[in-house]
C-alpha cells in the first residue's frame, strides 16, 4: 500500500520539475520574509530569479544550527505569528534551544508525511498504534500521533515512562504497532520478560524506530524479542520532526519525502556536493514549509543517498542508515546532548576547573550518562574534609545539568588533575555503546 502514489511514485523528471518550481517559490518566500536570508542572498548577489531549477540549489547558502541559535527565538520564522499554530523545541549546542514554529499547512504536510511512513510499514485503519515517543516539546510524540490519526488507526498516546503499564496495555488492547526509540523497544522487551509477558501474548507486528542511531543487530534482536518487523523512521525537528524519511517493506534504505524535503550529500569539510552513493553529510532544503523554511540545512548526520526505483514501487531517493555525525552531538535515551552544553554549565560554576568527561554507556538496554568534573584546587583544599559541602555541590551540579540537558545524570566530582589528559585534542566523551 502506498499513501500518495502521485507523489511517492513520480518519475524522476516529474519530481525534479516539481522540486525546481517549489525551490524557486521557497527562495522567493524567504527572500521577502526572512531578513537573515535576504541579507545572505544579497551578499552573494543572488535573487530569487536566479533559482529556476533544482540544479540551481548549489548556488544557495547553507544554514547551520548556529544560524538558528543566533536568530533565537523567532528571527528565522517566515510566517506571521498569527499563522503559527504549534511550536516545538530541541536541544541547542549551548544555552538556547532550537525553536521551530509550524503553520496549519505545515502540520497538514507533516501529518501526511507521517501517514506515508505508517502506510509503508503496513499500518491502516484496523490497527491500534502506540506512540511511545515523548509528547511535549520533542517532535516525536505529537508528530507520530498526527500521522496515526490521519491513516485512521486508533492511536494510544502512551508517551515515555511507566513501561510496566505500557507493556500490559500492549497485551490487553492487542496493540499492533508501536513508535519508539530502538533502545526503548529493547527496554520494553526486558520489562515484558520480567512481567512474564511473552511474544505469543501480544499482537505487535510493526515498530517505527528512530530518533537515535541503531544497528542491524539491534533490529534483529528487537524483531526476535517482540515478534514484530522493525522499520526505520528518520527526521529532525529543524526540518519537520519524524517522517522526513521511512523504510518500506524492502527495508533497503529510507525513502525521503523529497517533494517536501530536498536532500543533498556534501563533503562536510569542503562543502562540495557529492554524487549518489558517496558518504557525507546530509543537507535538507524544505520545499514547502511556511513556518520556518530552511535552505540547505546542514544536519551533521553522515550517510549516503541512493537513486532508483525501489521494488516496493516508490521512486523516491533513499538514504542509508546514519553512520555517525560530523559534530559531537550524542543521542542519549533519544535526547540530543552536546558536550558544549555540559561545558557551559561547568564553566558557570566557580568551584570547577574546565575539565570534564562524559561517559556514556548502555546498561540493561538503558543509556546512562556519567559526568566527571574536576574541582578547582582552592575549592578542593577548602572542602576536602567536609563531605556535606561536597555532597551539596554535587547535587547542585546534577540539578543544573538535568535542567539544561533534560536527562538525569550521574555526577562524579573529581580531585584536581585526576581526569586523564590526552596527548592531542582533549577528549570530552567516552561512548561505550557500540552503535555503528
Ligand atoms: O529525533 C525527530 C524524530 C522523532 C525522528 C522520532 C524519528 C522518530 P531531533 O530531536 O531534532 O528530532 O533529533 C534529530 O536525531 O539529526 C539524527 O542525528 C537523529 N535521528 C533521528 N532519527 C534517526 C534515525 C528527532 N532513524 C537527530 N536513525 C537527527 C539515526 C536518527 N539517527
Amino acid at each position: 500500500m502506498i499513501w500518495n502514489p502521485n507523489k511517492e511514485c513520480m518519475s524522476r523528471d516529474e519530481m525534479s520539475s516539481l522540486q525546481g518550481k517549489r525551490l524557486h517559490k521557497i527562495v522567493e518566500y524567504v527572500y521577502h520574509n526572512v531578513p537573515f536570508y535576504r541579507n545572505k542572498l544579497q551578499e552573494m548577489d543572488i535573487t530569487p530569479d536566479d533559482i529556476q531549477t533544482i540544479e540551481d540549489i548549489v548556488k544557495l547558502p547553507f544554514t547551520t544550527k548556529k544560524d538558528l541559535r543566533d536568530n533565537y527565538p523567532f528571527k528565522l520564522q517566515a510566517a506571521p505569528q498569527s499563522q503559527i499554530i504549534r511550536i516545538h523545541a530541541s536541544s541547542g549546542t549551548t544555552g538556547n534551544p532550537t525553536i521551530v514554529g509550524y503553520t496549519r499547512k505545515d502540520i497538514g504536510v507533516w501529518s501526511e508525511c507521517m501517514a506515508r511512513c505508517l502506510t509503508a510499514y503496513g499500518i491502516g485503519r484496523d490497527d491500534i498504534f502506540s506512540v511511545s515517543y515523548g509528547y511535549g516539546l520533542f517532535t516525536g510524540g505529537l508528530g507520530a500521533h498526527n500521522g496515526v490519526e490521519m491513516v485512521g488507526a486508533a492511536v494510544v498516546p502512551a508517551s515515555t515512562g511507566n513501561t510496566e503499564k505500557h507493556a500490559k496495555l500492549i497485551r490487553d488492547l492487542g496493540i499492533t504497532g508501536i513508535a519508539c526509540t530502538p533502545s526503548y523497544a529493547l527496554y520494553l522487551a526486558e520489562t515484558m520478560d520480567r512481567l512474564g509477558i511473552t511474544k505469543d501474548d501480544i499482537k505487535l507486528k510493526v515498530g517505527a524506530f528512530g530518533a537515535e542511531p541503531w544497528t542491524e543487530s539491534m533490529r534483529k534482536e528487537i524483531q526476535e524479542r517482540l515478534g514484530l518487523k522493525g522499520y526505520n523512521l528518520y527526521g529532525l525537528s529543524e526540518i519537520m520532526g519524524p517522517s522526513v524519511s521511512y523504510e518500506c517493506m524492502m527495508q533497503n534504505g529510507s525513502h525521503i519525502n523529497e517533494d517536501h524535503f530536498y536532500p543533498e550529500i556534501i563533503n562536510p569539510v569542503t562543502e562540495e556536493t557529492l554524487p549518489y552513493g558517496q558518504s557525507g553529510e546530509l543537507v535538507f532544503t524544505t520545499l514547502t514549509k511556511e513556518g520556518m523554511p530552511l535552505l540547505r540545512y546542514r544536519t551533521r548526520d553522515l550517510c549516503s543517498l541512493m537513486d532508483g526505483r525501489c521494488e516496493c514501487g516508490r521512486t523516491s531517493v533513499r538514504m542509508s542508515a546514519i553512520t555517525g555525525r560530523s559534530d559531537d552531538m550524542l543521542i542519549i535515551r533519544g535526547i540530543n546532548v552536546f558536550p558544549s552544553q555540559v561545558e557551559s554549565v561547568v564553566l558557570s560554576m566557580k568551584e570547577f576547573a574546565p575539565r570534564y568527561l562524559l561517559i556514556v554507556d548502555r546498561i540493561n538496554n538503558l543509556d546512562t550518562l556519567q559526568i566527571q568534573v574536576e574541582l578547582r584546587q582552592e575549592y578542593f583544599t577548602a572542602t576536602f574534609d567536609t563531605p556535606a559541602a561536597i555532597d551539596e555541590l554535587q547535587k547542585r551540579l546534577a540539578a543544573k545539568l538535568r535542567s539544561v540537558l533534560s536527562i538525569g545524570v550521574n555526577v562524579q566530582l573529581k580531585a584536581p588533575n585526576s581526569i586523564e589528559r590526552s596527548q592531542g585534542k582533549s577528549v570530552h566523551v567516552i561512548d561505550n555503546r557500540k552503535l555503528v
